[in-house]
């Protein structure tokens, strides 16, 4: 770090903690200081200092179209000519609603939010209303937003409550959450059958303990053990919404959830989030229903404006977009894994679509515990060296790397030339 982006970095921490307003953006995990961006275009942001990086994170999703994408740059001016808020209707958000609905069936009814959180959280509780239980379900490593109860560790047995993950969660909101291990079916049938659960909420291809694929036949699972015991699936799909296809998970894995949340992507970079499902299940909410929801900027126009311009390109430009992310996703996230290979680092490489994880590990990984024998040493190497290149991935190895459509065959190659490079010298020692 030099120049502008530490003196940045300083001022912002003398007033906001840690200098971010998201702790994963410290560089924590990594070490080092983070750039400053002043500006992003396509695939590329350029910091204080004026250097380019390849964006391999794509602000945690939703610049799936690269940034400053025209269409939706200029839908945002437009709708900001007309006043940025209103807190009244307005049209955009019944066209916004019915594009989600064309790309998610199960999604009969739909309320946005501003946040992903936002919708997790409105998500459960509906479920808790609807099914009158109090009792949830995680999965360790699934992340869902920072609404107390979903900030939960496993207990000290599969089918013990949880204990809060963080400062400032009272034991009695974490003891109403099971944390579970993902792709194990064994656990969730044990606590089903040992607790009457309101829900099971799950990122159907996790993202947040780096990329982790279900396992065959475990979504089944899921869906047929919440159904016997009259539990509801949430399906969080604020990640792989319109990410690993158009109609996210669901539409890839071919699964029917009680409800599911979107955000990122849906908001096109904007403050957007949104939960949905079935009606008899969403009429529950007020002015119908029993249970109170609501939001100052939910539905704010130029969220709307973004995210029809996003999600209005990605249905009219369906076969080719999914195509391309597939092709640029496969080449860089192979290229690089041979690269490792080829300088004797031993890798882990999970990758559905365009999300994807480089996990320093020689072992499978098929949940957080395995994630968590990942070298993080060598993660924090190979990221500042790969930074120090030109290639700016997530700062942690439990993030998931994101491609867009802005991404070119020349910034893959020198991709995989930086990471060449970079684990050329982890394999040396330095
Ligand atoms: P937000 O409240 O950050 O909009 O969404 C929370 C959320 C919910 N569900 C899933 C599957 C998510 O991935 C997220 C947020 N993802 C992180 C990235 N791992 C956001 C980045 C950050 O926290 O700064």
């Amino acid at each position: 770090m030099t120049g502008r982006s530490d003196s940045l970095f300083a001022r912002a921490r003398e007033v906001i903690p840690g200098g971010v307003n998201s702790p994963v953006r410290a560089f924590r995990a990594v070490g080092g200081e983070p750039p400053f961006v002043v500006r992003g275009e396509g695939a590329y942001l350029w910091d204080a200092d004026g250097t380019r990086f390849i964006d391999y994170f794509g602000s945690w999703g939703p610049m799936i179209l690269g940034h400053a994408f025209p269409p939706v740059v200029e839908a945002i001016q437009q709708a900001a000519a007309r006043s940025a808020s209103f807190g009244a209707s307005t049209q955009a958000e019944g066209d916004l609603a019915e594009l989600v609905q064309a790309a998610y069936p199960s999604i009969e009814k739909m309320r946005f939010v501003s946040s992903g959180t936002e919708a997790t959280m409105s998500a459960i509780r509906v479920a808790r209303a609807f099914t009158n239980r109090k009792y949830i379900v995680k999965f360790e490593g699934c992340y869902h937003g920072h609404a107390d109860g979903l900030l939960v560790k496993a207990g000290s047995g599969v089918a013990t409550f949880g204990i809060p993950g963080s400062a400032g969660v009272p034991e009695e909101a974490a003891h109403l959450t099971l944390a579970l291990p993902f792709n194990d079916v064994a656990a969730v049938e044990t606590a089903l059958a040992g607790q009457s659960i309101a829900c099971i909420i799950v990122e159907p291809v996790v993202g947040n303990a780096g990329c982790i694929p279900p396992a065959p036949g475990y979504l089944e699972a899921l869906r047929a053990l919440t159904a016997k015991h009259g539990a509801l699936l949430i399906f969080d799909e604020v990640m792989t919404g319109f990410r690993v296809a158009f109609g996210g998970a669901q539409e890839l894995y071919g699964i029917c959830p009680d409800l599911t949340t979107l955000g990122k992507i849906l908001g096109g970079g904007l403050p957007c989030g949104a939960f949905g499902g079935r009606a008899d299940i969403m009429d529950q909410l007020a002015p119908l229903g029993p249970v109170y929801q609501a939001g100052t900027l939910s539905g704010n126009p130029l969220a709307m404006a973004a995210g029809i311009a996003t999600v209005g390109y990605l249905r009219e430009h369906r076969a080719a977009v999914y195509a391309k992310l597939e092709k640029l996703s496969a080449a860089v996230a192979d290229g690089v894994a041979a690269a490792g290979d080829r300088a004797g680092v031993p890798l882990t490489t999970n990758r559905v679509g365009a999300m994807f994880t480089w996990f320093f590990n020689s072992a499978p990984v098929t949940d957080f515990a395995t994630a968590a024998q990942s070298d993080t040493g060598h993660f924090a190497a190979f990221h500042q060296a790969i930074l120090n290149a030109g290639v700016w991935l997530p700062p942690s190895q439990f993030e998931a790397a994101f491609m867009s459509t802005a991404h070119t065959d020349e910034d893959i190659a020198q991709t995989i030339d930086a990471a060449s490079q970079a684990f050329t010298s982890i394999a040396q020692g330095n």
